[in-house]
């Protein structure tokens, strides 16, 4: 699991505008927008929530990351929450969240990045949003993936609930992991849960020959060359680092979605919500 650093995340804050102009250019939809629809919400950008988001520092295992709370608490209120970090961290924030009347606690430690509403005590994972958010990204850009051939690279938890949610969309799903076995336990997966095949076996190239819609769920750092893809490839990338050399990156580059920690933590939010 890969852990943020401070660098990628200091300048989400400032960049959020440019970042909903960018993402509708590619999707359509806004940040809020895509969010919302992610999280099943049938509400529109107008919506303005009224619960109040704290953000909690947890200084547990490797410790805090500088701005991490506070491009959180900058997304939230992007969306429209009330938000802020609270003064205390760990233990204390907690307890200041609650004491604070704050609706949605949202925090992590170096495994779980979780958001919690403390009303009806909904608990949303950061991986399960994710996954939800970067498939309607994909969904918004390709006008929807029923029957299309969609390029699943990793097998890991999120490429497994990744796998889950584009065959409920109905793609028809190519697995590609480094790991064979993993591509295998997959598709026995696949195949016990909703009685549908997935293709695998394929080396990289080959797999990326036969579709141009890719969901990378891998951590692979610039394993996929430009030339390697077609000219009208889509790409919803959550994984850190990204896939994609600078070359196939300015290929596909209005055609790529892939953020540190925006479309997670949206979703996570309307999500807990929901
Ligand atoms: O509060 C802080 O500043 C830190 N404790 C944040 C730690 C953030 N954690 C990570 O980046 C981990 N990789 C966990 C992410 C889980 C994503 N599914």
């Amino acid at each position: 699991m890969t852990r943020l650093v401070s660098d990628q995340v200091k300048n989400i804050s400032g960049r959020l505008k440019a970042y909903d102009l960018e993402l509708k250019s590619k999707t359509g939809a806004t940040l809020k927008g895509l969010a919302l629809s992610a999280a099943g919400l049938k509400k529109d950008d107008s919506f303005c929530p009224e619960e109040t988001v704290a953000v909690v520092p947890i200084t547990a295992g490797q410790g805090v990351i500088g701005f991490f709370s506070e491009a959180i608490s900058a997304i939230a209120a992007h969306l429209g929450f009330k938000a802020r970090v609270t003064a205390k961290s760990d233990v204390a924030g907690l307890a200041e969240a609650y004491q604070s009347g704050a609706g949605l606690v949202i925090m992590a430690d170096d495994f779980l990045y979780t958001a919690i509403n403390l009303k009806t005590r909904r608990v949303i994972d950061n991986d399960e949003a994710t996954v939800a958010g970067y498939c309607t990204a994909l969904q918004k850009m390709t006008g929807g993936l029923k029957k299309k051939k969609v390029l699943l690279i990793g097998a890991g938890p999120v490429g497994q609930a990744a796998a889950c949610r584009l065959i409920l969309l109905g793609a028809e799903l190519i697995v590609y992991d480094l790991k064979r076995a993993k591509e295998n336990l997959l598709a026995a997966l696949i195949k016990q849960r909703y009685q549908t095949e997935i293709t695998r076996g394929l080396n990289l190239k080959e797999a990326l020959s036969v579709a141009s819609i890719i969901f990378d769920a891998s951590t692979g750092d610039r394993f996929i060359k430009a030339r390697e893809l077609g000219e009208n490839t889509y790409v919803a990338a959550p994984g850190i680092p990204l896939g994609f050399d600078e070359a196939a990156c300015k290929k596909i580059q209005t055609r790529l979605v892939h953020d540190c920690l925006e479309i997670g933590t949206a979703v996570m939010l309307f999500s807990a919500l929901a």
